[in-house]
C-alpha cells in the first residue's frame, strides 16, 4: 500500500513510466512503485509484458444498453439527502460468459447515478473497501476544499470519509471519480467513475425530455485479455480498442419516435470522441460541463474530450419505425471504437410533451478580469516528464495565489515543438467561460460554462473564471488522466 508520504515522494514520477511494461498481477499501488523504479531505469527491462492474447468480442448491437442505477438516499431531511457507498472490487459481466474484475462504487461498474437538486445538500459517506488509498472528486462541483477530493487528501483502506456537496450551483451533469495522486488513472480505468446530475427549477420549466427519456451515456475505452480481464498499461492507450457505453461494448438502445436527452460523458483516459449520427443526423447541443447553454445549438457531430460532458437532444421523429441509427465515433479506427451504440427506433411514443425551447439559460456574467495568468503545458523529452509551467506537481507548493471574489483571465498554452500531444485543462472548484482559442471565438458547447477544455499542440485557449464561494487549496491539471497521474498538475490557493 502506498502511504501518503510515499505518494508525496513520488511527486517526481516521470513520464518514462508510460513505456515501462507492468506486471498484470500487481495491485495499482504496486504498479506505481514499479513504474517509479522503471522510471529510474532499474526495472525498465525486467518486468513481464502483459500478454493480452485475443480478447473476447461481442456481436455488435446484440446486448441492450445498461442504464446505471440511481442511488437511493438512506435518509432525507428538509435540507439534506444522506447517502452511503462502498468503494470495492467487484466482478461484472462485460462480455457474455466472462467475469471481469473491476473496481467499483457500490459494486456497479458504471457507478450509481447520484441525483442532486440545486439548493439541497448531499452528504455521502464513502467507505474504502479497496487495498489502495482513494479520494473521491466531484468533477464540476462547486464544493468546499475538504470535500473536493484533493489528490493528497486520500483515505486509507478500511476507513470512511464523509463528503458534503452543497449543490449551490445551476443544474448540470457532473461526475464523481477517483483522484488519489498517481493512482487516479488506473482507478478510473478499472471502474471508479459515476454520474452526478443536478437539476433545478429553471430546467424543470423548460420541459426538456425527462425521466426515462433523460439518459446518461458514459463512454470509455479499454483493453481486455483473453480471459476478459481489463489490461492496464500506463500509456497503452493505442491498445484500448474497445469502447464501452455504460459498461457494455456496442449495445443497442430501443427508442420511441420522440425526443431524448442524452448526457454524454467521456471517461477515457486519453481518447477523444467525435460522435455523429451521420451527415443527415442531428444532435442538438443543450448543455456543456457547467449546465445549460443560452440556446440550443444543432450539430451533425459533437466532440467530447476526456472529462468533458456534452448534453444533446435527439429527435427520433425524423426516423421511421424500424430504422436503426448507429452513433458513430468518427475518431475510431476500428469497428469496436467507431460504431459505439445503435438506436433502434421501435415505434411511436404514446405521449411526447417535451420540447427543445428556443432559449435555455443565459450564461452568468463572470465580470471583467482584473488578473491575467499564463499557464503552459509541456513535456521534458529528456526525462519523459509531463509538466505544467515547467514543473511537476508538488503538493507542498502553491502555484497560483488567487483572491476570493476575483475574475481572472487564464491563458493556457500548449506550445508546438515537442511531441504533438493535446492536453485538457481542468480546474477544480470553478466553471469558466472560454473567451477564445487561437484568437477565434469557440462555438457550440465550448461556448457554454466549462470546467475542462482541450488545448491542442500549438494552440492557446483563454478563459474567464471567477473564484467565488470557498477559500482553500484546489488543483488544476491535465484531464488526460495518465498525464495528471504523472504529475501534470498544479495547485491554486484561494484566500480572502
Ligand atoms: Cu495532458
Amino acid at each position: 500500500m502506498l502511504s501518503r508520504r510515499n505518494m508525496i515522494k513520488l511527486g517526481t514520477l516521470g513520464g518514462l513510466a508510460a513505456v515501462v511494461p507492468i506486471r498484470a498481477a500487481m495491485s495499482p499501488s504496486e504498479r506505481v512503485l514499479e513504474l517509479t523504479r522503471g522510471a529510474h531505469g532499474a526495472h525498465a527491462h525486467g518486468a513481464t509484458l502483459v500478454s493480452a492474447g485475443v480478447a473476447p468480442t461481442v456481436t455488435p448491437f446484440t446486448r441492450a444498453l445498461l442504464i446505471p442505477p440511481v442511488l437511493s438516499p438512506l435518509l432525507s431531511t428538509l435540507t439534506t439527502d444522506y447517502y452511503r457507498m462502498t468503494i470495492r472490487p467487484a466482478q461484472v459481466e462485460i462480455f457474455p460468459g466472462f467475469r471481469t474484475d473491476v473496481l467499483s462504487y457500490g459494486g456497479q461498474f458504471t457507478g450509481p447515478t447520484i441525483r442532486a437538486r440545486a439548493g439541497r445538500k448531499i452528504v455521502i459517506t464513502q467507505t474504502n473497501g479497496m487495498s489502495d488509498p482513494t479520494a473521491v472528486h466531484l468533477h464540476g462541483g462547486h464544493v468546499p476544499p475538504e470535500s473536493d477530493g484533493h489528490p493528497m487528501d486520500t483515505f486509507d483502506p478500511g476507513s470512511s470519509r464523509v463528503y458534503t456537496y452543497p449543490n449551490r450551483q445551476a443544474g448540470a451533469t457532473l461526475w464523481y471519480h477517483d483522484h488519489a495522486h498517481h493512482l487516479e488513472a488506473e482507478h478510473v480505468y478499472r471502474g471508479l467513475a459515476g454520474f452526478y446530475t443536478i437539476k433545478d427549477d429553471v430546467e424543470d420549466r423548460l420541459r426538456l425530455p425527462s425521466g426515462a427519456h433523460d439518459v446518461p451515456l458514459m463512454f470509455r475505452d479499454a483493453q481486455f485479455d483473453e480471459l476478459g480481464q481489463l489490461v492496464y498499461a500506463m500509456g497503452g492507450f493505442r491498445d484500448r480498442k474497445t469502447v464501452l457505453v455504460n459498461g457494455r461494448a456496442q449495445p443497442f438502445f430501443r427508442v420511441k419516435r420522440r425526443k431524448y436527452r442524452f448526457r454524454l460523458l467521456n471517461t477515457c483516459l486519453d481518447r477523444d470522441l467525435n460522435l455523429t449520427l451521420g451527415a443527415d443526423g442531428e444532435l442538438v447541443q443543450i448543455a456543456s460541463d457547467g449546465g445549460l447553454l443560452p440556446a440550443p445549438v444543432p450539430a451533425t457531430s459533437v466532440a467530447v474530450w476526456p472529462g468533458e460532458r456534452v448534453e444533446v437532444v435527439v429527435d427520433f421523429t425524423r426516423y421511421a419505425t424500424g430504422t436503426q441509427v448507429v452513433l458513430v465515433n468518427d475518431r475510431g479506427s476500428e469497428d469496436s471504437t467507431r460504431n459505439v451504440l445503435r438506436f433502434d427506433v421501435v415505434g411511436d411514443a404514446d405521449d411526447d410533451e417535451s420540447v427543445i425551447p428556443a432559449t435555455l439559460r443565459p450564461l452568468p456574467d463572470l465580470g471583467e478580469p482584473t488578473v491575467t495568468r499564463d499557464v503552459s503545458f509541456s513535456m521534458d523529452l529528456a526525462t519523459g516528464t509531463f509538466l505544467l509551467d515547467g514543473k511537476t506537481f508538488d503538493p507542498t507548493r502553491v502555484d497560483q495565489n488567487v483572491k476570493l471574489g476575483t475574475t481572472e483571465l487564464w491563458r493556457i498554452h500548449n506550445p508546438a515543438g515537442g511531441p504533438p500531444i493535446p492536453h485538457n485543462m481542468h480546474l477544480h472548484l470553478a466553471q469558466f467561460q472560454v473567451v477564445e482559442r487561437d484568437g477565434l471565438p469557440v462555438i457550440g458547447h465550448e461556448a457554454g460554462l466549462k470546467d475542462t477544455v482541450t488545448v491542442r499542440s500549438g494552440s492557446n485557449v483563454s478563459f474567464k473564471v471567477r473564484f467565488d464561494g470557498y477559500t482553500g487549496r484546489y488543483v488544476y491539471h491535465c484531464h488526460l488522466l495518465e498525464h495528471s497521474s504523472m504529475a501534470m498538475m498544479a495547485q491554486m490557493e484561494i484566500t480572502r
